[in-house]
Protein backbone atom coordinates (compact mmCIF):
# COMPACT_ATOMS: atom_id res chain seq x y z
CA UNK A 1 0.00 0.00 0.00
CA UNK A 2 2.89 2.73 0.98
CA UNK A 3 4.31 1.87 -1.80
CA UNK A 4 1.20 3.06 -3.77
CA UNK A 5 0.71 6.03 -1.76
CA UNK A 6 4.00 7.15 -2.19
CA UNK A 7 3.87 6.89 -6.02
CA UNK A 8 1.19 8.86 -6.05
CA UNK A 9 2.44 11.56 -3.28
CA UNK A 10 5.39 12.06 -5.64
CA UNK A 11 3.00 12.59 -9.08
CA UNK A 12 1.08 15.09 -7.35
CA UNK A 13 4.70 16.64 -6.30
CA UNK A 14 5.29 16.28 -10.27
CA UNK A 15 2.22 17.31 -11.44
CA UNK A 16 2.63 21.09 -9.77
CA UNK A 17 5.84 21.35 -10.79
CA UNK A 18 5.15 20.70 -14.37
CA UNK A 19 1.62 22.39 -14.29
CA UNK A 20 3.59 25.79 -13.10
CA UNK A 21 6.24 25.07 -16.09
CA UNK A 22 3.71 25.14 -18.54
CA UNK A 23 1.77 27.96 -17.42
CA UNK A 24 -1.24 26.96 -15.12
CA UNK A 25 -1.06 29.55 -12.66
CA UNK A 26 -3.98 29.68 -10.56
CA UNK A 27 -3.36 27.28 -7.80
CA UNK A 28 -7.37 25.93 -7.86
CA UNK A 29 -6.20 25.27 -11.65
CA UNK A 30 -3.53 23.01 -10.27
CA UNK A 31 -5.15 21.52 -7.82
CA UNK A 32 -7.93 20.57 -10.27
CA UNK A 33 -5.58 19.00 -12.49
CA UNK A 34 -4.67 16.82 -9.66
CA UNK A 35 -7.50 15.66 -8.76
CA UNK A 36 -7.93 14.26 -12.09
CA UNK A 37 -5.40 11.86 -11.66
CA UNK A 38 -6.46 8.19 -11.74
CA UNK A 39 -7.40 7.11 -8.20
CA UNK A 40 -6.42 9.87 -6.50
CA UNK A 41 -9.17 10.02 -3.97
CA UNK A 42 -9.20 6.78 -3.30
CA UNK A 43 -5.39 6.78 -1.55
CA UNK A 44 -6.39 10.19 -0.39
CA UNK A 45 -6.71 9.14 3.54
CA UNK A 46 -3.66 6.61 3.31
CA UNK A 47 -1.36 9.16 1.60
CA UNK A 48 -2.18 11.71 4.41
CA UNK A 49 -0.59 9.27 7.09
CA UNK A 50 2.92 9.55 4.91
CA UNK A 51 3.05 13.40 5.90
CA UNK A 52 3.81 12.89 9.70
CA UNK A 53 7.22 11.97 10.26
CA UNK A 54 8.55 11.26 14.01
CA UNK A 55 8.34 14.46 15.96
CA UNK A 56 10.17 15.01 18.94
CA UNK A 57 8.66 16.67 22.22
CA UNK A 58 10.95 16.25 25.10
CA UNK A 59 14.54 15.77 26.09
CA UNK A 60 16.44 15.13 29.39
CA UNK A 61 19.90 14.17 30.19
CA UNK A 62 21.62 12.59 33.54
CA UNK A 63 23.66 13.61 34.89
CA UNK A 64 22.86 17.51 34.18
CA UNK A 65 26.52 18.48 35.08
CA UNK A 66 28.39 14.93 33.72
CA UNK A 67 32.00 14.67 35.00
CA UNK A 68 34.49 12.87 32.94
CA UNK A 69 33.37 9.83 35.06
CA UNK A 70 29.82 9.72 34.18
CA UNK A 71 28.22 8.06 31.13
CA UNK A 72 25.48 9.89 30.27
CA UNK A 73 22.01 8.85 30.07
CA UNK A 74 19.30 10.83 27.38
CA UNK A 75 15.78 10.34 27.56
CA UNK A 76 13.68 11.49 24.54
CA UNK A 77 10.17 11.67 23.85
CA UNK A 78 9.65 10.72 20.28
CA UNK A 79 6.49 9.31 18.27
CA UNK A 80 4.62 9.90 15.44
CA UNK A 81 1.48 12.08 16.13
CA UNK A 82 -1.33 9.09 17.17
CA UNK A 83 -4.26 11.07 15.62
CA UNK A 84 -2.90 11.93 12.48
CA UNK A 85 -1.06 8.65 11.38
CA UNK A 86 -0.65 4.95 12.64
CA UNK A 87 2.75 5.25 11.39
CA UNK A 88 5.31 4.03 14.32
CA UNK A 89 8.71 5.10 15.27
CA UNK A 90 10.90 1.93 15.37
CA UNK A 91 14.48 3.37 15.62
CA UNK A 92 16.11 6.17 17.49
CA UNK A 93 19.60 7.71 17.62
CA UNK A 94 21.62 9.67 19.55
CA UNK A 95 24.16 11.26 17.53
CA UNK A 96 27.36 13.30 19.18
CA UNK A 97 30.34 15.25 18.50
CA UNK A 98 33.11 15.74 21.42
CA UNK A 99 35.15 18.11 18.56
CA UNK A 100 33.24 20.59 17.66
CA UNK A 101 30.91 19.01 14.76
CA UNK A 102 34.00 17.57 13.07
CA UNK A 103 33.22 13.79 13.46
CA UNK A 104 29.95 12.52 14.88
CA UNK A 105 29.69 9.38 16.90
CA UNK A 106 26.12 7.57 16.79
CA UNK A 107 24.32 5.45 19.94
CA UNK A 108 21.10 4.06 19.11
CA UNK A 109 18.33 4.60 21.73
CA UNK A 110 16.41 1.73 23.61
CA UNK A 111 12.32 2.16 23.35
CA UNK A 112 10.98 2.32 26.41
CA UNK A 113 7.22 2.89 25.89
CA UNK A 114 5.79 3.98 22.74
CA UNK A 115 6.78 7.54 23.37
CA UNK A 116 10.28 7.03 25.12
CA UNK A 117 13.45 6.21 23.95
CA UNK A 118 16.72 6.04 26.28
CA UNK A 119 20.31 6.85 24.56
CA UNK A 120 23.45 6.54 26.38
CA UNK A 121 26.70 8.74 25.61
CA UNK A 122 29.54 7.75 26.97
CA UNK A 123 31.70 8.99 29.32
CA UNK A 124 33.83 12.21 28.02
CA UNK A 125 36.77 14.00 28.72
CA UNK A 126 36.99 16.61 31.33
CA UNK A 127 36.52 20.38 29.83
CA UNK A 128 34.94 19.12 26.97
CA UNK A 129 31.44 20.84 25.18
CA UNK A 130 29.93 17.94 23.55
CA UNK A 131 27.41 18.38 20.84
CA UNK A 132 24.72 16.10 20.43
CA UNK A 133 21.45 15.96 18.11
CA UNK A 134 18.44 12.99 17.41
CA UNK A 135 17.51 11.54 14.29
CA UNK A 136 14.29 8.54 14.34
CA UNK A 137 12.99 6.87 11.87
CA UNK A 138 8.90 5.41 10.98
CA UNK A 139 7.35 2.20 10.06
CA UNK A 140 6.94 4.28 6.49
CA UNK A 141 10.83 5.40 6.30
CA UNK A 142 9.89 9.11 7.13
CA UNK A 143 12.33 10.54 9.30
CA UNK A 144 13.00 13.34 12.07
CA UNK A 145 16.08 14.94 12.02
CA UNK A 146 17.80 18.18 14.19
CA UNK A 147 20.54 19.70 12.42
CA UNK A 148 23.07 20.58 14.73
CA UNK A 149 25.73 23.53 12.86
CA UNK A 150 25.30 25.38 10.14
CA UNK A 151 26.70 24.83 6.69
CA UNK A 152 29.58 26.81 5.41
CA UNK A 153 31.37 27.01 2.36
CA UNK A 154 29.15 27.78 -0.41
CA UNK A 155 30.11 27.58 -3.59
CA UNK A 156 31.06 23.60 -3.31
CA UNK A 157 35.14 23.36 -4.28
CA UNK A 158 36.10 20.63 -6.21
CA UNK A 159 36.36 17.19 -4.28
CA UNK A 160 35.34 18.52 -0.90
CA UNK A 161 31.79 18.54 0.81
CA UNK A 162 29.75 21.11 2.14
CA UNK A 163 30.27 21.45 6.02
CA UNK A 164 27.50 20.24 8.19
CA UNK A 165 24.73 18.42 5.60
CA UNK A 166 23.42 15.67 7.05
CA UNK A 167 21.11 12.54 6.16
CA UNK A 168 17.60 13.31 5.32
CA UNK A 169 14.64 9.97 4.58
CA UNK A 170 16.00 7.52 2.40
CA UNK A 171 13.91 6.76 -1.11
CA UNK A 172 12.24 2.85 -0.92
CA UNK A 173 14.67 -0.28 -0.68
CA UNK A 174 16.18 -1.35 -3.26
CA UNK A 175 17.76 1.97 -3.11
CA UNK A 176 19.57 1.15 -6.37
CA UNK A 177 16.69 1.00 -8.55
CA UNK A 178 16.97 -1.28 -11.14
CA UNK A 179 18.25 1.22 -14.89
CA UNK A 180 15.47 -0.40 -17.01
CA UNK A 181 13.10 0.99 -14.41
CA UNK A 182 14.99 4.58 -13.30
CA UNK A 183 17.83 5.61 -15.43
CA UNK A 184 21.19 6.12 -13.23
CA UNK A 185 21.06 9.58 -13.97
CA UNK A 186 17.53 9.64 -12.17
CA UNK A 187 17.90 7.17 -9.23
CA UNK A 188 17.95 8.66 -5.79
CA UNK A 189 19.99 6.79 -3.34
CA UNK A 190 19.16 9.12 -0.67
CA UNK A 191 19.68 13.47 -0.03
CA UNK A 192 21.49 15.49 2.61
CA UNK A 193 19.91 18.57 3.95
CA UNK A 194 22.00 21.67 5.52
CA UNK A 195 21.34 25.29 6.58
CA UNK A 196 22.75 28.61 7.87
CA UNK A 197 20.85 31.94 8.41
CA UNK A 198 19.91 32.95 5.10
CA UNK A 199 19.91 29.85 3.06
CA UNK A 200 18.66 26.11 2.78
CA UNK A 201 20.75 23.80 1.03
CA UNK A 202 19.79 20.33 -0.65
CA UNK A 203 21.76 17.87 -1.92
CA UNK A 204 19.69 15.20 -3.42
CA UNK A 205 22.29 12.14 -4.28
CA UNK A 206 22.31 10.78 -7.31
CA UNK A 207 23.60 7.43 -8.39
CA UNK A 208 24.63 9.13 -11.69
CA UNK A 209 25.49 13.13 -12.62
CA UNK A 210 21.69 14.80 -13.56
CA UNK A 211 21.38 15.53 -16.78
CA UNK A 212 18.77 16.93 -19.55
CA UNK A 213 17.10 13.98 -21.17
CA UNK A 214 16.01 14.62 -24.58
CA UNK A 215 14.19 17.24 -26.85
CA UNK A 216 13.28 15.15 -29.23
CA UNK A 217 11.44 13.26 -28.41
CA UNK A 218 10.60 15.04 -25.52
CA UNK A 219 11.90 13.65 -22.27
CA UNK A 220 12.66 17.01 -20.13
CA UNK A 221 14.53 15.45 -16.93
CA UNK A 222 13.05 17.30 -13.71
CA UNK A 223 14.77 17.12 -10.08
CA UNK A 224 13.08 18.52 -7.59
CA UNK A 225 13.38 19.31 -3.61
CA UNK A 226 10.39 20.71 -1.82
CA UNK A 227 10.29 22.02 1.28
CA UNK A 228 6.69 22.38 3.45
CA UNK A 229 6.20 24.42 6.74
CA UNK A 230 2.81 23.37 7.20
CA UNK A 231 0.33 20.55 6.61
CA UNK A 232 -2.60 20.95 7.91
CA UNK A 233 -4.77 17.88 7.47
CA UNK A 234 -5.39 18.43 3.45
CA UNK A 235 -2.85 17.18 1.46
CA UNK A 236 -3.48 19.62 -1.28
CA UNK A 237 -2.02 21.89 1.37
CA UNK A 238 0.86 20.47 -0.69
CA UNK A 239 0.05 22.89 -3.54
CA UNK A 240 -0.76 25.76 -1.51
CA UNK A 241 2.46 25.57 0.66
CA UNK A 242 5.29 24.24 -0.86
CA UNK A 243 8.44 25.31 -1.60
CA UNK A 244 10.00 23.49 -4.31
CA UNK A 245 13.55 23.87 -6.00
CA UNK A 246 13.47 22.25 -9.37
CA UNK A 247 16.58 22.00 -11.83
CA UNK A 248 15.77 20.92 -15.41
CA UNK A 249 18.62 21.84 -17.34
CA UNK A 250 16.53 21.73 -20.69
CA UNK A 251 13.36 23.69 -19.81
CA UNK A 252 14.85 26.50 -22.27
CA UNK A 253 12.60 24.48 -24.82
CA UNK A 254 9.69 25.36 -22.85
CA UNK A 255 10.95 29.47 -22.28
CA UNK A 256 11.50 28.54 -18.39
CA UNK A 257 14.89 28.45 -16.59
CA UNK A 258 16.66 25.57 -16.19
CA UNK A 259 16.93 25.96 -12.07
CA UNK A 260 14.13 28.35 -10.28
CA UNK A 261 11.62 27.85 -7.58
CA UNK A 262 7.74 27.68 -7.28
CA UNK A 263 5.48 28.54 -4.91
CA UNK A 264 2.20 29.84 -4.22
CA UNK A 265 1.64 34.00 -3.69
CA UNK A 266 -1.52 34.58 -2.59
CA UNK A 267 -4.00 32.41 -5.18
CA UNK A 268 -1.69 32.43 -7.85
CA UNK A 269 1.80 29.78 -8.15
CA UNK A 270 4.74 31.63 -9.42
CA UNK A 271 8.20 31.13 -10.56
CA UNK A 272 11.17 32.67 -9.17
CA UNK A 273 15.08 32.42 -10.12
CA UNK A 274 16.17 34.85 -7.55
CA UNK A 275 15.82 32.51 -4.66
CA UNK A 276 18.08 29.63 -5.66
CA UNK A 277 20.75 28.93 -7.22
CA UNK A 278 21.47 25.31 -8.40
CA UNK A 279 25.59 23.63 -8.61
CA UNK A 280 26.51 20.49 -9.96
CA UNK A 281 29.98 19.70 -8.20
CA UNK A 282 31.91 16.49 -7.88
CA UNK A 283 29.03 14.98 -10.09
CA UNK A 284 26.44 15.87 -7.38
CA UNK A 285 23.20 18.39 -7.21
CA UNK A 286 23.07 21.17 -5.31
CA UNK A 287 20.19 23.85 -4.45
CA UNK A 288 21.19 26.44 -2.36
CA UNK A 289 17.30 28.07 -1.31
CA UNK A 290 16.58 31.10 0.10
CA UNK A 291 14.60 31.12 3.59
CA UNK A 292 13.20 34.21 1.90
CA UNK A 293 10.77 33.49 -0.05
CA UNK A 294 7.88 35.66 -1.62
CA UNK A 295 6.27 37.58 1.37
CA UNK A 296 7.00 33.62 3.39
CA UNK A 297 10.02 32.88 5.17
CA UNK A 298 11.28 29.09 6.65
CA UNK A 299 11.25 28.87 10.18
CA UNK A 300 13.66 26.39 12.18
CA UNK A 301 11.09 23.68 12.05
CA UNK A 302 9.33 22.32 8.17
CA UNK A 303 8.96 19.25 6.46
CA UNK A 304 11.22 18.14 3.39
CA UNK A 305 10.73 16.16 0.50
CA UNK A 306 15.13 15.79 0.00
CA UNK A 307 14.58 14.91 -3.82
CA UNK A 308 12.09 13.39 -6.49
CA UNK A 309 12.57 13.12 -10.28
CA UNK A 310 10.80 12.48 -13.49
CA UNK A 311 10.55 13.68 -16.85
CA UNK A 312 8.26 15.99 -18.70
CA UNK A 313 6.95 13.80 -21.70
CA UNK A 314 5.28 16.72 -23.76
CA UNK A 315 5.09 20.55 -23.55
CA UNK A 316 1.10 20.95 -23.55
CA UNK A 317 1.06 19.60 -20.53
CA UNK A 318 -1.68 17.59 -18.38
CA UNK A 319 -1.54 15.27 -15.54
CA UNK A 320 -0.86 11.97 -17.63
CA UNK A 321 1.55 14.26 -19.71
CA UNK A 322 5.03 13.52 -17.30
CA UNK A 323 6.62 10.67 -15.69
CA UNK A 324 7.78 9.67 -12.19
CA UNK A 325 10.88 7.74 -11.29
CA UNK A 326 12.28 8.18 -7.91
CA UNK A 327 11.36 9.71 -4.38
CA UNK A 328 12.61 10.25 -1.10
CA UNK A 329 10.67 9.68 2.23
CA UNK A 330 9.41 12.96 4.11
CA UNK A 331 11.57 14.34 6.57
CA UNK A 332 11.18 16.44 9.40
CA UNK A 333 14.07 18.87 10.26
CA UNK A 334 14.45 20.72 13.44
CA UNK A 335 17.66 23.44 13.24
CA UNK A 336 18.44 23.17 17.02
CA UNK A 337 21.67 23.13 18.91
CA UNK A 338 22.35 21.28 21.85
CA UNK A 339 25.17 20.92 23.91
CA UNK A 340 26.73 19.73 27.49
CA UNK A 341 30.01 20.66 29.36
CA UNK A 342 31.96 17.60 31.13
CA UNK A 343 33.11 19.12 34.40
CA1 LIG B 1 16.62 4.88 -5.77
CA1 LIG C 1 20.35 2.24 -10.23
Amino acid sequence: MFRMVKKTVLAILLTITMMTMVGAQDIEEIISGIQEIGGIMDVFKEMMATLYPPELHSVKIEPEEPTANDEVTVTAEIYNDFDKTDLETIEAYVVYSADGGKTWNEEEMDQKDDKTWVGKIPPQESGKEIMYYFKAKDSAGNVYLELPCKVSGWPIEKDKELSCMFDSALDDEPYDDDPKKVPDDLDLLGAKIGYDDEYIYINPILQAEASGGTTNPTNIHVYISLIVQSVSGNVMDLAKESYVAIYAPLAEVGNFEPCMTTYAKGTKAVTDTDSIECKIENKQLYFRLKRKFGDKKIGNSYKLVGGATGAALSLTMGPTSGTYYDYTHFTLINEVSRSYKVK
